[in-house]
């Protein structure tokens, strides 16, 4: 749809940026923190482990003023769950409590909204000893860790998200650290959507928890959703994406939304000896769950062909690479799209795409919880950061995105990643996304002082002008 006129950004949209605790925050063992499985994973060879990260836990003061100078009206941020309950379950660690306070405390200072991840890629040490989400507690660990949050930061947070990108912890948990399967376990695939079945349930309950104690709150799930285009018009090559799709995206907001269970995915489970099962009153507690909203994390889309093969090939795909699996679908690479320098497709137009199909299947007002582009950044003698890469990337697709808004879509925040450096995923300090720059290499800590990148002046215009301006 070509449209004449642009449509302005609602004038209470929430221009922000996010960040994860394990990636961002250090003092991984510091006041009572326990362990969580960020912290007691290999991490991949030649990149930092999460100890220190951008040390926000000693610097959000500083970050904070740096966010409110920006005109952030919110900020992402996640809560470690073993800060708050060192165990995973029992005890609470009041320094946690105390230093989550002092953050929302401090957000609210500047007017910024905090949008609180309830768990983002950090599960206990001591809960993955006991089976991770494999045990059927892990729906109480998940909900008793919800009530403490609610119960704690309920009077000054409106806005929360469950569980960030459960579909890549489901999809490619070994890359990101996450994905703990019980030894002696012969079906992984059964193992997995096990897991996978708990998180929806825990979710579900979260979300009615919270509706249920905190009436004027708002919460939603944060999956990373990728829009998967068929490779041509072969009409088997649309199956394969309708397959795709099913898997990697709608199974997670069908459940989250409708409390049900994606056809597709059931069969392709069924298929494999892999349905998870259900205890009794599962089914209605899916169905209690009702987010206000749907936040979603966009990176790229992903193309796919026909699987005529059954033979299994080894996958390593990180979140944002297509993989196959035999008979379902193929992963293939789109020759229309660029790619970062570390591998990532880049495609602004799937990101107009995505918001306008989501929104058709859901009907629900939108928050982009992640967005953005990660690069080997260079801080100059004089202390710059001359990132104009980013500035492209995040212009492009917050153009498509005010398109998305022209087509009748309910946007209501931005949130690209991230507000500040950090640690990757798996790559490491050297993959930089923030707006802020932090003084730090790989290896050496060197002063870990802040300094401002050019993408920093960009969006604080960007916001200052609600998204009118997006020149240099
Ligand atoms: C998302 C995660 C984030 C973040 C981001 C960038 O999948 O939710 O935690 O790290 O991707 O990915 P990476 O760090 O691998 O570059």
């Amino acid at each position: 749809m070509l449209h004449e006129k642009k449509k302005s950004f609602p004038e209470y949209f929430l221009w922000g940026a996010s960040t994860s605790a394990y990636q961002v925050e250090g003092a991984s063992l510091l006041d009572g923190k326990g362990p969580s499985c960020q912290d007691v994973k290999k991490v991949p060879d030649g990149t930092s482990d999460l100890t220190v990260c951008a040390d926000q836990y000693h610097r959000y003061k500083e970050d904070i003023a740096l966010m409110a100078e920006m005109g952030f009206k919110t900020y992402r941020f996640s809560v470690s769950w073993s800060r708050i309950l060192p165990e995973g379950t029992g005890a609470v660690n009041p320094k946690g409590i105390q230093y989550y306070n002092d953050l929302i405390n401090e957000c609210l200072k500047y007017g910024i909204e905090p949008l609180v991840t309830m768990f983002h890629f950090d599960m206990p040490a001591a809960l993955d000893r006991r089976g991770s989400w494999s045990n059927r507690e892990s729906v109480d660990w998940f909900a008793d860790y919800a009530k403490v949050l609610f119960k704690n930061y309920g009077d000054r947070v409106k806005y929360w998200l469950t569980i960030n990108e459960q579909n890549m912890l489901t999809l490619c948990g070994p890359v990101i650290g996450t994905l703990t399967i019980p030894e002696g376990t012969t079906n992984i695939l059964k193992e997995t959507y096990q897991q996978n079945h708990h998180m929806l349930v825990a979710q579900a309950k979260a979300m009615a928890l919270c509706h249920a104690m905190l009436p004027k709150a708002k919460i939603g799930p944060a999956p990373n959703i990728s829009l998967i285009y068929p490779a041509s018009c072969n009409p088997k090559d649309v199956l394969a994406a309708q397959n795709y799709n099913a898997l990697r995206n709608w199974l997670y907001l069908d459940m989250a939304v409708y409390g049900r269970y994606n056809d597709l995915v059931w069969a392709y489970l069924e298929e494999h000896d892999a349905i998870p099962e259900f205890i009794e009153g599962d089914d209605i507690v899916l169905k209690s769950g009702h987010p206000d909203f749907i936040g979603f994390n966009y990176y790229n889309t992903t193309t796919c062909t026909w699987s005529d093969s059954m033979e299994a090939a080894g996958s390593t795909a990180d979140q944002q690479s297509a993989f196959d699996i035999p008979g379902f679908f193929k992963g293939f690479k789109n020759p229309h799209l660029p790619v970062t320098e570390f591998g990532w497709e880049i495609d602004p137009e799937g990101f107009r795409a995505t918001i306008r199909e989501i929104y058709s299947r859901y009907h629900l007002p939108m928050i982009i919880t992640e967005n953005g582009l990660g690069a080997y950044d260079k801080l100059t003698d004089d202390g710059k950061v001359h990132d104009s890469y980013r500035i492209e990337y995040l212009r492009r697709h917050i153009e498509q995105m005010q398109l998305a808004i022209a087509d009748g879509c309910d946007m209501m925040g931005y949130c690209p990643w991230s507000a500040i450096d950090l640690i990757s995923t798996h790559e490491g300090m050297v993959k930089r996304y923030g707006f802020i720059y932090v003084d730090r290499e790989e290896f050496d800590l060197k002063t870990m002082d802040r300094y401002r990148k050019d993408s920093f002046y960009w969006y604080q215009k960007v916001i200052a002008t609600n998204g009118q301006d997006l020149s240099d």
